[in-house]
């Protein structure tokens, strides 16, 4: 007998779901659109995954398996569809992947089936999450993801120094994933792992992020660049940095590739994650750079400041005053949908265009790292807009 206040619940969380997801007017800045409402949040999980719905082992209708947090989504467009893998944290901790799908891409996002598994192959893997996928011209859709363990050197009373790992899985549907082996790199710590779309001289090419520990860069940091020849046995033998930390940017502290690059007419543009310090912890931003169209290791426009920052309500969450994105959809229409998470809570969409997104990464001035350079980058706009200003009297 399924308990009344399923229905209930049920019901709520139907209309929650179907809500119209508006543009924030509140907000512009020529780049992109926010919206009201985040795509994904930990209520949108459905209630059959959370309670056990039977009156008899659960006469108080309690939820036994809660969910703490619906956050960093992998993104694909497949079949006409907008689909998110969404890391979704459970009470426990441990996060999973879930598959949501959308007809427009944002909103009614809704959960489907169950959760995603394969292959159980790593006892001593603890936590999977921020899987990246991509529609690779081998075929195959592939997932990258966090594999984090404990660090097996760490002393006896340390029970937090972890190990992350790239952890890759393939599919062809969504549905059936096939476990392959992590990717190895020189790095001793590795996330934020991104397979590039198409081959490179004949071979996988990849965008790493060497560290030297879990949380701090030490030695490594930056978004690397490498090759493998066999997905099949993936290994990265040389990682170079394409993209490095810089002291006074946003992405003083680490970086990390986001979605994989967007291929557009004037190079490959990639939205990033950059982290500087503040006197309340990290302040996460996304970022973006464009690359050569025939060497995606190659630099070719790197706009200054942030593109994506926490902003209103972003900006609280479990680990307030992040802004981090692991997924983007480019239409049929060259329509882009940026998904970020904000605060590692909730999921939200930013829609913008390619052609946009092109002029905002190749015109806006790059940074000049020194305030007063900045000061006069500024007057000379201030000067040219004074002039037009005036001729129009
Ligand atoms: O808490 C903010 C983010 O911290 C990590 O990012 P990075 O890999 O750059 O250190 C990740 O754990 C990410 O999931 C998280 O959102």
């Amino acid at each position: 007998m399924i308990n009344e206040k399923y229905f209930d619940l049920l019901k709520k969380q139907e209309e929650m779901i179907k809500r119209k997801n508006e543009k924030n007017e509140d907000f512009y800045n020529g780049v992109y659109d926010r919206y009201k409402n985040p795509v994904i949040t930990r209520h949108h999980v459905p209630l059959h995954w959370r309670f056990d719905l039977n009156k008899e082992t659960n006469p108080f209708f309690m939820e036994r398996l809660g969910i703490n947090a619906t956050l960093n989504a992998g993104a694909i467009y497949f079949e006409g569809k907008y689909y998110l893998v969404v890391r979704t944290e459970g009470l426990d901790r441990k996060s999973f992947f879930a598959l949501a799908e959308s007809e427009n891409g944002i909103d009614n996002f809704r959960f489907v089936d169950k959760v995603i598994t394969w292959e159980d192959v790593d006892e001593k893997e603890t936590n999977i999450y921020d899987m990246r996928l991509v529609q690779h011209e081998d075929g195959w859709i592939y997932g990258i993801y966090c594999s984090e363990s404990k660090d097996p050197t760490a002393g006896e009373y340390d029970t937090s120094t972890a190990i992350a790992a790239a952890g890759l899985v393939r599919t062809k549907d969504l549905k059936t994933w096939v476990k392959l082996p992590n990717i190895e790199t020189p790095s001793p710590q590795q996330r934020n792992v991104v397979i590039h779309p198409e081959f490179v001289n004949g071979k996988y090419a990849f965008y790493t992020r060497p560290q030297d520990g879990f949380i701090s860069t030490g030695s490594g940091g930056g978004i690397a660049f490498g090759l493998c020849h066999d997905i099949l046995n993936p290994v990265i033998d040389e990682e170079i940095i394409i993209h490095g930390r810089k002291y006074h940017t946003v992405y003083e502290v680490k970086n990390g590739q986001g979605p994989a690059p967007i291929k557009t007419n004037k190079g490959w543009i990639h939205i990033a994650h950059g982290v500087r310090n503040t006197a309340a912890g990290l302040r996460y931003v996304l970022y973006t750079f464009a690359t050569s169209l025939d060497n995606p290791e190659k630099i070719i426009a790197q706009p200054g400041g942030h593109f994506i920052a926490p902003y209103d309500d972003e900006r609280v969450g479990d680990v307030s005053n992040v802004i981090f994105s692991n997924g983007v959809i480019v239409n049929e229409y060259n329509e882009v949908f940026i998904y970020y998470a904000s605060s590692d809570t909730r999921v939200h969409v930013a829609t913008t265009t390619i052609d946009k997104l092109i002029d905002y990464t190749f015109n806006t001035p790059e940074d000049t790292y020194r305030s007063l350079s900045s000061a006069e980058q500024r007057n000379k706009l201030i000067e040219i807009n004074k002039r037009l200003l005036e001729q129009k009297k």
